[in-house]
């Protein structure tokens, strides 16, 4: 039986990117809708009916919204290249980070833009003990996955975001001398074609720093 695969998305939403390089990682032909989040598609409205959200995986006509249950939907449809440990402890220990960038980093990254003076420092101190989080996780690893991409390195890419940033604002909250392994990780993964295929391409970073400043929200759930 043909699949049908079909991705609503937005080209900046780290949300909808990753779910990309999930379906790249997999090789499975998709087609992609780009949503204009200003005024979204009747399918979409009607595929995600509760958050009105990208990104949205219609698979044979059956819609799959959130990104990390998206990922997770695909790993057990098709499962060439799994993403996610087969041993049940590493499988929830890489659950639990993922779920701590999505709850517990990003709606920091996103506050960062909307403080100053010493809320600001106070802000920058709290993603600093975030990243020392995934900083230890990557002890002794390739990728957060192990020896090869996996689940945790695809909701991670926002660490790959925020250095991108980073270097088009100067605003550097991730250094390489405090964050080494996250650095190596960064640089091990942006050597990666996928990888570079579903990032901010480099003629729209300018645009995409513009787009967050002006929507710091955007990047939380
Ligand atoms: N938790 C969701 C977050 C998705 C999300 O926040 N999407 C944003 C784009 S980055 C969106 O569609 N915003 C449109 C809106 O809020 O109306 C996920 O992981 O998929």
């Amino acid at each position: 039986m043909g699949e049908e695969v079909k991705l609503h998305g937005m080209w900046a939403s780290p949300f909808s990117r990753r779910v990309e390089l999930a379906l790249k990682l997999k090789a499975i032909p998709y087609q992609y809708i780009e949503e204009d989040l200003s005024n979204k598609t009747p399918s979409l409205l009607r595929y995600n009916p509760v958050h009105k959200k990208v990104p949205v995986l219609v698979h044979n006509d059956k819609p799959v919204a959130e990104s990390m249950v998206i990922i997770e939907y695909m790993d057990e449809t098709w499962e060439n290249n799994p993403f996610l440990p087969r041993d049940p402890y590493e499988r929830a220990m890489a659950r639990f980070y993922a779920k701590f960038i999505d709850d517990k980093l990003l709606p920091t990254l996103a506050k960062l833009g909307r403080t100053a003076g010493k809320e600001k420092e106070e802000t920058i101190e709290e993603i600093h003990e975030q990243l020392k989080v995934l900083e230890d996780e990557l002890k002794g690893k390739q990728f957060f996955g192990g020896q090869r991409i996996g689940y945790l390195d695809i909701v991670a890419m926002i660490l790959v975001w925020l250095h991108l940033a980073g270097s088009i604002t100067g605003q550097k909250v991730l250094s390489t001398e405090k964050f080494p392994l996250i650095y190596e990780w960064i640089e091990r993964v942006m050597k990666m074609e996928v990888v570079n295929e579903c990032l901010i391409p480099e003629e729209k970073r300018q645009d995409w720093i513009q787009l967050a400043q002006r929507a710091p929200k955007s990047a939380s759930n």
